[in-house]
């Protein structure tokens, strides 16, 4: 079902297999919505204002979001720049051919059209509206540039020339591509991809980041694991899956802790897939997989730059945790972390709001520097090594503090991405060991899960788990690494390596923040039942020890309330015992 380069392209020797992955808040709104003539516009469910729940996407261009000025480049199997509703929005200074080393990403055309993935997914992002032509991209007034490196040997040098070439003036690059979906690869960037990415980060956009919007995949068929994907599963990129039309998930569809955030996709063939453009110049209605949810948030995210072009890679991954939505999705695996916020190996936070982004976009300050702390994890075992024995779970529990960090690391006390590197040994069916964390706050993630059984050795070596499910939570405390094995038994090589990334606390007091609205959800869900119920204590009835167990939480609440943002006027006055 999937086109994979290696079946496409035969002469493909040596390089990597990389997949495209195709085929395979919301009160109701009162906007109404927009009269655009473009033919696949009635089509556009996904943008449309009865879909529920919805992504709001019209609620932000009436507020004048439409991408202008943002440039959004695409690197797959071409882009067929010359279509009516690509051409107006089309940067060619900013697009290249890295298969046929020219400046022309036009895609190769042949019989069996397979070469339509990039231009289906720059129409996603970018198509012209209201220009009587095939359908409206989310950013329909964006730049879209492509960058054709698909259509070839897909080796670590043309990944990492695409990905340097893309950065020195993409806003955000998107990629709908990665390892073969087969439920027993493990495999990322090589050297040169990863060094790319991290150039990206530090030196796209003036030093506030490339954003990198990657997609999850679509190898649900055979469970495979988005952890396995290092592309997907790096902190560098977004990674986005699917929601069907009913909110629920695609069959194609992959979990991993990664994942940080979903869009409308595909389903199964009852359900509506996506209009876009396509190749010789024509319009489909039929595009499917987690690229075109990938496309979806790439728009949405060229919205929030246009709010706020001053965004680091970091503050829009904090403001599409803040601002996805778990609200109305069908999924079993929602869990809530330890600061009240939804989240699913799935969905990740949920379903992306674009108006709740380009408002809390529009007044945000950039998020304090970032700390790092590794914490190394020794095995007591003479032998080095922790033994996994089928069907029973092996438990790893460690404390972490500021002295558990190696030397010159900061403990961040407010985590964004947490990393656990792994080693193991090499074994049989290694498709069938499992590994989830626990935080002191009690949240569990799974940051590996039991993929198909595949008769074959293979190791994890080195291999980063990546989980967003810690977002804003304190690392200090217990944590533990649970990992189960089905069949045989596993080794883990000594040592683990914990890897926590964040904040500090006191960086953000000193950090202006301006609410849009003075709502800052999901904090605000929780933080309001907490106050309802302590005023509902009638308060002639408090002795004095209540009121002051009561003073100092009131004063706990306060703090915590000027920590998450919240500008609304906390005062404990009242309950201050007088002397
Ligand atoms: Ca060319
Ligand atoms: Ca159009
Ligand atoms: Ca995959
Ligand atoms: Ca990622």
């Amino acid at each position: 079902m999937y086109p994979c380069r290696a079946l496409l392209v035969i002469v493909v020797v040596y390089g990597n297999i990389r997949t495209r992955y195709v085929a395979a808040i919301q009160e109701s709104s009162e906007v109404k919505n927009l009269n655009f003539n473009d033919p696949s516009w009635s089509d556009a469910w996904f943008l449309l204002t009865d879909q529920r729940p919805s992504m709001n996407v019209q609620k932000a261009w009436n507020e004048g979001y439409n991408g202008l000025g943002v440039l959004v480049t695409v690197l797959d199997d071409g882009v067929e720049y010359q279509h009516p509703d690509i051409l107006p929005n089309y940067n060619s200074s900013a697009s290249y051919d890295f298969n046929g080393d020219d400046n022309d990403p036009t895609p190769r055309y042949s019989f069996a059209n397979e070469n339509r993935h990039g231009t289906r997914l720059a129409g996603i992002i970018a198509a012209a509206a209201n220009n009587s032509e095939c359908s409206v991209g989310v950013a329909y007034m964006a730049s879209i540039a492509g960058i054709r490196m698909l259509d070839g040997d897909v080796i670590d040098e043309i990944e990492a020339d695409s990905i340097r070439f893309a950065f020195r003036d993409a806003d955000i690059i998107v990629s709908g591509w990665g390892p073969d979906d087969d439920g027993r690869t493990v495999d990322g960037p090589g050297n040169l991809a990863n060094l790319a990415i991290e150039h990206a980060i530090t030196e796209g956009r003036n030093g506030k980041g490339s954003i990198l919007v990657w997609a999850t995949g679509n190898g649900g068929r055979v469970d495979d694991d988005c952890n396995c994907d290092g592309y997907a599963s790096s902190m560098f990129t977004i990674s986005i899956s699917t929601v069907t039309q009913d909110g629920s998930r695609a069959w194609y569809g992959e979990s991993c802790a990664s994942t940080l955030a979903s869009a409308y996709g595909s389903g199964d063939d009852r359900k509506s897939k996506i209009p876009t453009t396509n190749i010789r110049s024509t319009c489909t209605n039929g595009y499917t997989g987690s690229t075109a949810s990938t496309g979806i948030a790439a728009g949405i995210m060229a919205l929030c730059l246009q709010a706020n072009p001053q965004l680091t890679w970091r503050d829009v991954q904090h403001l599409v945790v803040r601002t996805s939505n778990a609200k109305g999705l069908d999924v079993a695996d929602f869990t809530t972390n330890g600061v009240g916020r939804k989240v699913s190996g799935y969905f990740g936070y949920g379903l992306m709001d674009a108006h709740a982004l380009v408002q809390k976009a529009r007044v945000w300050k950039s998020v304090p520097e970032r700390k790092a702390c590794s914490v190394i994890i020794h095995a007591t075992d003479v032998r080095g090594r922790w033994k996994v024995s089928p069907n029973t779970s092996t438990r790893i529990t460690f404390n972490v503090t500021d002295i558990s960090c190696k030397n010159g690391d900061t403990l961040p006390d407010r985590l964004e991405h947490v990393q656990l590197t792994i080693n193991t040994n090499n074994m049989l069916q290694y498709t069938l060991l499992s590994a989830s964390l626990i935080s002191p706050s009690g949240t569990k993630s799974v940051i590996l899960g039991f993929r198909k059984p595949y008769n074959q050795y293979n190791r994890f070596r080195n291999w980063n788990l990546t989980t967003v499910h810690y977002w804003d939570e304190n690392p200090v405390g217990e944590w533990q690494i649970v990992f189960e094995r089905k069949q045989r038994e596993a080794y883990i090589e000594t040592p683990l390596i914990l890897h926590l990334y964040g904040t500090s606390r006191r960086d953000w007091d000193d950090f202006e923040y301006v609410t849009a609205t003075g709502k800052e959800s999901p904090y605000d869900e929780v933080m309001t039942a907490r106050q309802t119920s302590t005023q509902s204590l009638p308060e002639s009835s408090l002795g004095k020890a209540e009121r002051l167990a009561k003073y100092a939480s009131c004063r706990i609440f306060c703090s915590l309330q000027r920590i998450l943002e919240n500008d609304r006027p906390c005062s404990c006055k009242d309950l201050e015992i007088q002397t």
